[in-house]
Formats: structure tokens, sequence, C-alpha cells
């Protein structure tokens, strides 16, 4: 069946998709609701207890400031607190929320990055496509986990539903000169998802989550933390990205996306299997083209050997 080339819950072809699938009624709820909004909203999914354990590691390691930790950290937030907490792997790899993602991209989902959260991030609005990309494009999601009752004032998440269905916004969108950008470019990034934002009367939604709500984002959806109203106040969370099997994962932020020179995250690793993660289309091994960043020469012979298998067949060669 012909799916676009996306993951199928983002195809055009959604409904004639959907109408080929065994789903519980509770299944299609939130395969309806993802495909619609770009989210979900899953209450009563994880046990307190490991909610807990989370919180409670994160505060005894992760923002312990003697405890030691190799991986980025500041006293807001923790980068893959995973590899030292068996909490946070073991929420990060949570049976139910992998076979929620597995629901949603039929494929099998890896979790390669834990941000702990101690408090709000106030990040500005944007959408995860700019860091975290694949091709085929859209094999990516987060999965946002309330490790204590958020409130307005501790700087909930937001999120614009709907926006999701966006074009995968990056720097070729915003400044034409064809080098390579870098993170001090964010900010331009940031201004122009604002004015995207602003241009399509998107309505702001905030989580105002429970302890232990989750909250599923779909690879573009524009999201960000709110300002912190009462400071000091916590915001215990953890968020998890998830990519797919059978992709190239690249970051868009370093990449030239006018001449399709792909910034490639090659040092992935898959949680759920401690395995660096290979890089594969239709299941072919990514050839190692030169410094590992140019995969376009790679992706034209493809396309070549398409367009020439298309033409044979017309009996047109
Ligand atoms: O937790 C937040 O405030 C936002 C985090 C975020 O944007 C992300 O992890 O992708
Ligand atoms: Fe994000």
């Amino acid at each position: 069946m012909i799916n676009a080339n996306l993951p199928w819950i983002e195809s055009p072809f959604f409904e004639e998709i959907l109408a080929t699938k065994k789903l519980t009624g509770e299944q299609l709820n939130f395969v309806r609701e993802y495909q619609q909004n770009g989210f979900v909203v899953i209450s009563g999914m994880l046990s307190e207890s490991l909610v807990d354990r989370t919180r409670i590691d994160a505060e005894e390691k992760a923002f312990n400031p003697d405890f030691p930790i190799k991986t980025q950290r500041d006293e807001r937030r923790v980068q893959d607190f995973w590899k030292v907490s068996e909490a946070s792997k073991e929420l990060a790899c949570h049976p139910k929320i992998l076979e929620m993602l597995s629901l949603f991209y039929d494929r099998e989902p890896i979790p390669f990055q834990t941000l702990n959260f101690k408090f709000g991030s106030q990040q500005r609005a944007h959408s995860d496509t700019i860091h975290f990309s694949s091709l085929p494009a859209k094999f990516m999601c987060g999965v946002w986990v309330a490790l204590e009752d958020i409130t307005e004032e501790k700087g909930p998440v937001f999120y614009f539903p709907g926006s999701h269905r966006l074009p995968e916004y990056d720097f070729s969108h915003i400044k034409t000169d064809a080098k390579t950008p870098s993170y001090q470019d964010y900010i331009e990034y940031e201004d122009f998802i604002e004015k995207i934002v602003d241009a399509n009367k998107f309505e702001k939604k905030k989580f105002i989550a429970k302890k232990g709500d989750v909250l599923i984002w779909s690879s573009n959806i524009i999201h960000g933390g709110s300002p912190v109203e009462k400071e000091g106040t916590t915001r215990w969370s953890q968020v998890t990205h998830y990519f797919f099997k059978d992709c190239y994962y690249y970051t868009p932020m370093l990449s030239n996306m006018v001449t399709k020179e792909l910034f490639l995250r090659n040092n992935l690793e898959n949680m759920l299997t401690g395995e660096k993660v290979t890089q594969t289309y239709n299941g072919d091994q990514l050839n190692s083209l030169p410094s590992g960043k140019h995969i376009f020469t790679l992706l034209q012979k493809r396309l070549r050997a398409g367009s020439i298998l298309l033409k044979m067949l017309k009996g047109q060669v």
C-alpha cells in the first residue's frame, strides 16, 4: 500500500491505511487524536512508584553536583540521565509507551536520548525536527512525563495542536545563503517559528499535567516551555526522544538543507539494546561517503536507478 514514504499516521492516505488495521476502540481514539492534533495525552499508564523513583533519583543524582555524571548538565536540565539511572531508563523504555509508539509508527521505536528537568525549560517555540530528523521524514517523536503535578506557575510545556502539518522548517526557509548554519544562528530560527505561529493563528495549549501523565508529540509539532511564574518552583519531568528503525538520522540545524549536505547522527545509542544505532534505508546500510556527511550522491544514484527502472517498465528504454 502506498503511504507516501511517511509514518502511516502522517500519511495523506491515513484513512485508507486505517481501514486495513484492526484496532481496539481505545487505540482508535489515540490514533485519530495523534493524526489530527500531532499529540496525545495519556493518564494512568505508568505506575506511581516508577514515576517517584525517577524523580527521587533525579533529585539525588542528576541534580546533585557531587554526583558524577559525564553527560551535559546544568541546574535546570540533565541530558541522558538514563545512562546512570535505572528508573530513568525504565521510564524511557516502558513497554506501554513503546507499544503506543509502535502503533503510531508501525516500526520499532529507538529511545536514544533523555532530558530530565528540575525547573521549567522556558524554551522558546520550536519543532524537534530542527534537531532530530529522519529519512524517510518524520520517524521521530518526543514523550514528556510529568514527575509531579504541574501547575501554571511552574512553566508547563506548551504546544500548538495541528502545527505538525506545517512544512518541516529549517534554515533553507530562513536565509538563502548556502552556508551550513550553527547554533549561533538558532535565535533566528526561534524568531522565525514565532512568526509562523502568529501567521497561522494556532491555538496555544499548556500541559497542566498530573503526576504520571504522559504527553506524546510528533516530530514536527511546535512546542516549548512556558515562563516560570514563581521563581524557584520545580517542574520535575523527563522527556525521551525516539527515532524509529530503518532510517537515516540527521540534524537539520547543522546541515546544509539546500545542498543536502547532511550532518548525520552517527553516535546514537539504542537504550533498549545498548547498541549503536545503524543507519539504514530500506534495509541498506549507509555507504561510507566522504566525511560521513554526504548522502545526496547516494540518494541521487538511487533516484536515477529508480527512474531508469520506471522507463524500462514503460518500455521507454
Ligand atoms: O520540557 C520542556 O519545556 C520542553 C522540552 C523540549 O522541547 C524537548 O525536549 O524537545
Ligand atoms: Fe523540543
